[in-house]
């Protein structure tokens, strides 16, 4: 393999896919999945796809794929890729590169003169990001864990449903079985991402080898309490959500600091409450949960924790209490198959790496229920990522680049 030299496409791919933007004048980046820019970006992602000489298909759930047959076209294929669309004020590189650094690597296959015996596949995979909540949705209808129940009842912050979301860009969610993949037909998974952490930036290596996949509990809990009258509603006759929601929170991070496995994350990213006036206790508070661990039973842990604090302070707030499952994963295993391939390109092109843990989910955590999976990482400049800030250096992303280019060589068993 030849050392890492630049690509120029990868880089001017990831600048125009940060113009499909449908908030230009907030700083950051947004492009949520099944919404006007992400359709007029699946476009541009298919044009791209194409000038690769891949076979362009969309599925039933929005997954975008580009495939290069192989030789030996019964064989099971190798996919690669990962998601394009973003979440809320975000960065340029989160999944896009994934999506243009597969579509490089055949290019670079293909100007190398190999050809693959395994057919390789390119996706970019609808939905990874939770507009609706639960994240990862096109990787879902890929295994089959989507019903056109769930697409009815999963919502984003706005009441629209899946269901809903996926008919405004022409696809029909009682369609979404149509999605699912014979993992019988699928070698190896294998997601080029950033890392979207400061591991590699502060250890010098360019190349993260993942061995595991750390992955989300996510809940819903909503507290009832009783709305009144902000100014005659003395303190000891209150039963205000906001307060007991506050507590609940502060719990939530003290469990998480003290989870054992000392890699237990705990956040509450979305908080509405209602009715949301200043002059008015709240009454209603809504929190999305999301906890996150590679060892599961310390995640186990510290939801434990957090419901049983939960009840004890409604029971004192005189509060109600409703809790909804959004998304349960399971951590997931990284295979051989795909980390020794990558050991391999690393050791071929003079790569520096390092074996490491995502404290991010992917796709590739869903797949791997299903198929073999590995993911490369890249550092994050400053570890910043979901933010107008996320950087990764082109060198880098040339390092990535190239090194997944070896592993899908390897994995295709592509030949001159
Ligand atoms: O939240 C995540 O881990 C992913 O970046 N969507
Ligand atoms: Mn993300
Ligand atoms: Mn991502």
């Amino acid at each position: 393999m030849t050392a890492a030299q630049a690509h120029p496409r990868v880089h001017a791919a990831i600048a125009r896919l940060a113009t499909f933007n449908s908030v230009p004048d907030a700083g950051g980046i947004t492009r949520e999945v099944y919404t006007p820019e992400y359709h007029a970006s699946l476009e541009y992602v298919a044009e791209l796809m194409r000038s690769a000489g891949l076979g362009v298909r969309v599925d039933a759930a929005g997954n975008i794929i580009g495939r290069w047959e192989g030789t030996d076209s019964a064989a099971p294929a190798v996919l690669t890729g990962s998601h394009f669309d973003t979440t809320l004020n975000a960065g340029a590189y989160d999944g896009v590169l994934g999506v243009i650094g597969g579509i490089e690597a055949v290019h670079l296959l293909r100007e190398q003169g190999l050809r693959p015996r395994r057919s390789i596949e390119v996706w970019g995979i609808a939905g990874e990001e939770p507009r609706f909540a639960a994240g990862c949705i096109g990787s879902r209808a890929m295994v089959g864990q989507l019903t056109p129940e769930i697409l009815d009842r999963l919502v984003d912050r706005d009441g629209v449903t899946v269901a809903q979301a996926m008919r405004t860009v022409g696809l029909d969610p009682a369609r979404i079985h149509e999605a699912t993949i014979d993992p019988a037909e699928v070698h190896a998974f294998v997601e080029l991402h950033i890392e979207q952490g400061g591991v590699l930036e502060a250890s010098g290596e360019t190349i993260g080898v993942v061995t595991w996949i750390a992955a989300p509990h996510e809940l819903r809990m909503i507290l009832r309490g009783e709305a009144n009258h902000a100014g005659a509603t003395p303190m000891n006759l209150r039963h205000d959500a906001l307060a007991g929601a506050s507590e609940l929170m502060v719990a939530l991070e003290r469990l998480a600091i003290g989870s054992p496995s000392g890699t237990t994350v705990g956040t509450v990213g979305v908080i509405r409450a209602r009715p949301g006036a200043i002059n008015i206790v709240p009454g209603e508070v809504e929190l999305e949960v999301d906890i996150r661990d590679s060892d599961g039973a310390a995640r186990a842990a510290v939801v434990d924790g957090l419901l049983a604090a939960a009840e004890e302070l409604c029971a004192r707030r005189g509060l109600g209490l409703e809790v909804e499952a959004i998304a349960k994963d399971e951590p997931a295993a990284c295979s051989d198959l795909v980390i020794d391939a990558t050991l391999a390109a690393c050791e071929d092109l003079g790569r520096p790496y390092r074996r490491m843990v995502s404290g991010a989910y992917h796709d590739a955590m869903v797949l791997g229920r299903e198929v073999p999976i590995g993911m490369i990482f890249v550092p994050s400049a400053g570890g910043i990522s979901h933010h107008p800030d996320e950087y990764t250096a082109p060198h880098e992303i040339d390092a990535g680049v190239d090194v997944l280019t070896g592993v899908l060589a390897r994995l295709s068993e592509a030949t001159a």
